[in-house]
Formats: structure tokens, C-alpha cells, sequence
């Protein structure tokens, strides 16, 4: 019998579990991130962190922003002691939370390092692991315990760390409400992988697409991103992330027969997102939808639906699961190993 992935696919069919206990460590520490947020009330608030995790801040931050109303950046974890200046307009008062799986990623190490010397900033953290040179420098930490991965590429861990920081957001914003929609994700998630891992195995294992497009809007671009990257550090599959409409303003010129153009859709944007996949698939591409109701997606090759029932921010982790599962079978299908992805560590130490 084969292992090769045995691992993340374990990890991605096992994520509604690492849900759960995330959002139970979040109700846990309402009272200490409402007092992290109050005292740390400021101008900026930074999310950050290396590859997945900077793409899991891009969403973290613009979900923070709609439900906190404060500004909120997403940034890559080296910009900060690179470039501080490109993204931190002068005399701020800064917050910062740093994204991180592993707790010892150099680069995020040192952007803390130098938001706290720099600028005084307060640092949360969002992690897996507890007792780490990154939960050490935080004021507070949301652990994701049930995150733990044997894989390099980050599936389970993501969405949970995804999900704990969209907790967050909702308890900056005080909307309880939201934080008690999150609890139906783990069996929506079940639901959803159940129902959909066979598209995903046959999508995946079809090698005639030989490139991929990953399209979304808002807090969707970030998770297009991780998409993007789980399908290249998998699969070594050439792979694309774009804002929908930015689709148009060349990218599309890759466009063919052997093409799959996957739409994170919205519910605020469709019809403008829609008109873009038409425009794909009238060019060639096969089109794979993901979205909360499919209707008048008829022409579309392919549609997920969520039927969650769940405002439009708490859907975002179910994006994920089926297109983790792409990568994976991708993977398998061309021979290769998804625990162990080409060149990479599952830590850059430098
Ligand atoms: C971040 C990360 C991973 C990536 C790679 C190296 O690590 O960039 O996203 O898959 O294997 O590390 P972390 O700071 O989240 O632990």
C-alpha cells in the first residue's frame, strides 16, 4: 500500500476537527484579546507572516477591517524590517499580529523584533504551538492545537489559524453574533469534503489541464493565493492567483483549451466575478465555481456549493478544503509525494 501523502490527506479530511477546538480556544480567551484589543487601540493594525501565512493575513486583514472598522493591512512578514516605511506612514501607533504555523519563522521573528523596538507596537500572535521564540515576544497568543502538521504545505493548520483569526476580527468588532455562526463550519466542512471529494479526484487527476487560475475578490484574494500555492508546492502544477476583474487586464492572454480557471465567487460581486468566468469560458477554459448557491451557473463545468446559510465572511474556510484536495490528487495523479513538496522545508530559518 502506497503512503506517499498519506499525511496531508489526513490533515485536510481532519481539519473540521481542528475547527472546532480553534474556535474553543478563541471563546476561551475572549476576555483577554478584549482587553489586548482595548489596550492596543491604534492607528494600524498589521497582520503578518511568510508564504500561507502572509497570504492568510491578506484575508485576516480585510475581514478585520469590515468587522472591526479600524485600518488593517496584510503584509509580508520581511516587508516590515525591509521596507517599514512603504507600510507604516510615520508616528503610527501600530498593532501587530503575527501568523505563523511553526512559531520560529525567521522573517516573522524579526518583523516583530522590530514593530516592538521601532515603533512600541503590541504583538498578538496567531500559531499553532504554544512555547516558541514567537509566542515568547506576544502579549497574547490564539493557539490552533489541533493545527499540527507532519505535511510541509500547510492545509489543516491554515484554515484553522484562518478561522481563529476571523474570531478575532468579529470579537474586535464586538459581533457576537458572527463569533456563533462560526460553530457550524466543522460539520459544514465534513459535509462539503464528503460530498465533493470526487470532483476534486477527478479535476485533479485530469493532467490535460496543465495550468491553473485562481481567482478572487476581497477576502477571497488571499485564499486564491493559498490555493495557488498549495497547488505549485503539491503538484508543481504552474498556477495563478488574480483579483477577479484584474483577470482581464492581461493574465488572460494564457487562457486555452487546457486551461482550468477556478472562481472563489462572492455573493456581493457575482454578477461582475461571473461575466469574468463567462468571458474564460468562452475562450476555452474549463470553469470550476465555488460559491453558496449555484443557481444560473448552469453553463459552468464544474460548481461547489456551500448551502451553508452563514454570512458571507464566516463562509470563507469552506473555500478550502475541496481545493486543498485538488492539489493533493493533482499531486498523486502526476507521481509525486505531497508530504514532502520539492525544495521546501516546512520552516525558513535563516
Ligand atoms: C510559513 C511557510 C509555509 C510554507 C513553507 C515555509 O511558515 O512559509 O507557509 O509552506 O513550507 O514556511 P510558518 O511561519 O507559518 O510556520
Amino acid at each position: 500500500m502506497t503512503t506517499q501523502g498519506m499525511h496531508t490527506l489526513r490533515e485536510i479530511q481532519t481539519q473540521p476537527d481542528a475547527w472546532a477546538v480553534v474556535l474553543g480556544a478563541a471563546r476561551e480567551g475572549v476576555q483577554a484579546w478584549e482587553t489586548f484589543f482595548a489596550k492596543s487601540a491604534g492607528d494600524l493594525t498589521l497582520f503578518f507572516g511568510c508564504g500561507s501565512t502572509h497570504y492568510l493575513s491578506l484575508s485576516a486583514a480585510s475581514v478585520f477591517q469590515t468587522l472591526a472598522g479600524q485600518t488593517a493591512r496584510g503584509v509580508p512578514a520581511a516587508e516590515l524590517f525591509l521596507f517599514p516605511e512603504t507600510w507604516i506612514p510615520a508616528d503610527s501607533r501600530i498593532r501587530g499580529i503575527a501568523v505563523s504555523r511553526s512559531g520560529t519563522t525567521t522573517e516573522t521573528i524579526r518583523a516583530v523584533d522590530h514593530l516592538t523596538k521601532a515603533y512600541n507596537a503590541q504583538i498578538g500572535v496567531v500559531t499553532c504551538y504554544d512555547d516558541t521564540p514567537l509566542a515568547d515576544r506576544s502579549s497574547i497568543t490564539l493557539i490552533s492545537p489541533e493545527g499540527h502538521e507532519e505535511s510541509v504545505a500547510q492545509t489543516r493548520s491554515f484554515s484553522s489559524m484562518l478561522l481563529g483569526s476571523l474570531g478575532l476580527a468579529a470579537l474586535a468588532g464586538k459581533q457576537a453574533e458572527l463569533l456563533e455562526n462560526l460553530a457550524a463550519l466543522p460539520s459544514l466542512g465534513e459535509r462539503l469534503m464528503a460530498r465533493y471529494q470526487p470532483l476534486a479526484q477527478s479535476l485533479g487527476e485530469d493532467l490535460d489541464l496543465c495550468r491553473v487560475f485562481f481567482l478572487g475578490s476581497g477576502p477571497r484574494y488571499g485564499l486564491a493565493c493559498e490555493a495557488m500555492l498549495k497547488l505549485k508546492e503539491m503538484s508543481l502544477t504552474t498556477s495563478e492567483a488574480y483579483h477577479f476583474l484584474e483577470f482581464r487586464h492581461g493574465p488572460k492572454s494564457m487562457v486555452d483549451e487546457q486551461t482550468l480557471v477556478v472562481g472563489l465567487l462572492s455573493e456581493k460581486a457575482q454578477g461582475a466575478e461571473v461575466a469574468v468566468l463567462r468571458e474564460m469560458k468562452d475562450l476555452g477554459a474549463t470553469v470550476l465555481v465555488l460559491t453558496e448557491v449555484g443557481d444560473n451557473l448552469g453553463w459552468a463545468d464544474h460548481v461547489v456549493c456551500f448551502e451553508s446559510d452563514l454570512p458571507e465572511l464566516a463562509r470563507l474556510p469552506l473555500y478550502l478544503p475541496i481545493l486543498q484536495l485538488l492539489a493533493y490528487y493533482r499531486s498523486v495523479g502526476k507521481g509525486l509525494d505531497p508530504d514532502a513538496p520539492r525544495h521546501l522545508d516546512a520552516v525558513v530559518q535563516l
